[in-house]
């Protein structure tokens, strides 16, 4: 099985935590997916990452590959059990890659660390500061309200609590973090997450590919554990993000 796409981003992030639950043996292709090929077209029509690849079985989506993953195997499961817990796990799961994404991956990681480094495009203050000072801090009103006061959000950890621990790293790594005075629930919820082993792991990998750039990323990553795939869809050259272009 392949996972195209890294730890940096929190979609692929979702699918590489439930993988190692579930200690489901992988390779990783871990391209940025500007860089993607003509050949990273055919398998990621909207040229995103993750994609999935499981023999003939080519899968995009988080969502869809995490729920693929927990019917294909089922144990530590990603999903509580009653429908209406199962119901609201995935309206919160779809509050996250949403409303989070538009925020933090969209409006804030996009624009002041991918748009500079990748097409040398300075990002707008006034648009950022929007942002971190009134649009995330109204989203985190609402989602201290539903943070679990201990554990996580049902009776264990599950693709919910994954998928608002995800976002939130790529906050962080954007410069913005949970105010504890503020949403101290969330903070707290947030720190247990990060401290389950599956998820440390993808934080210390997320480290590699922060700190180590260009040809050297991928021995980094076999040194610190990560099984990296010999043939990558990634090419030399980016190309124009379908999310940039939306500006
Ligand atoms: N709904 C998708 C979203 C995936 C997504 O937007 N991934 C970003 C990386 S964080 C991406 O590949 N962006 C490339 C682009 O916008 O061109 C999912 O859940 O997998």
């Amino acid at each position: 099985m392949l996972i195209i796409g890294n730890h940096v981003s929190p979609y692929a992030r979702k699918t590489l935590v439930a993988l190692a639950l579930k200690g489901v043996a992988h390779e990783i292709d871990p391209i940025v997916p500007f860089y993607g090929t003509g050949e990273f077209t055919r398998v990621s029509p909207l040229r995103r990452i993750p994609v999935l690849i499981d023999k003939d079985l080519v899968l995009n989506d988080s969502t869809v590959i995490c729920e693929y993953l927990d019917e294909a195997y089922p144990e530590p499961p990603l999903m509580p059990k009653s429908p209406a817990d199962r119901a609201r796990a995935r309206w919160l799961e779809e509050y996250a890659d949403s409303r989070l994404g538009d925020l933090i991956i969209w409006r804030l990681f996009y624009r002041k660390v991918v748009a500079p480094r990748v097409f040398k495009v300075e990002p707008d203050a006034a648009a950022l500061a929007e942002v971190t000072d009134r649009l995330l801090p109204e989203a985190l009103d609402w989602i201290e309200a539903q943070a679990p006061a201990d554990d996580f959000l049902f009776s264990h950890l599950c693709i919910a609590d994954i998928t608002y621990a995800s976002f939130f790293r790529n906050a962080l790594l954007a410069g913005w973090t949970i105010d504890p005075a503020r949403w101290p629930r969330t903070a707290a919820w947030m720190r247990r997450v990060e401290a389950v082993p599956a998820f440390a792991d993808s934080i210390r990998m997320e480290q590699v590919i922060v700190n180590v750039r260009g040809p050297q990323r991928a021995e980094a990553m076999r040194a610190a554990g990560a099984n990296v795939s010999q043939r990558s869809y990634g090419g030399a050259t980016p190309a124009a993000s379908i999310m940039l272009d939306q500006s």
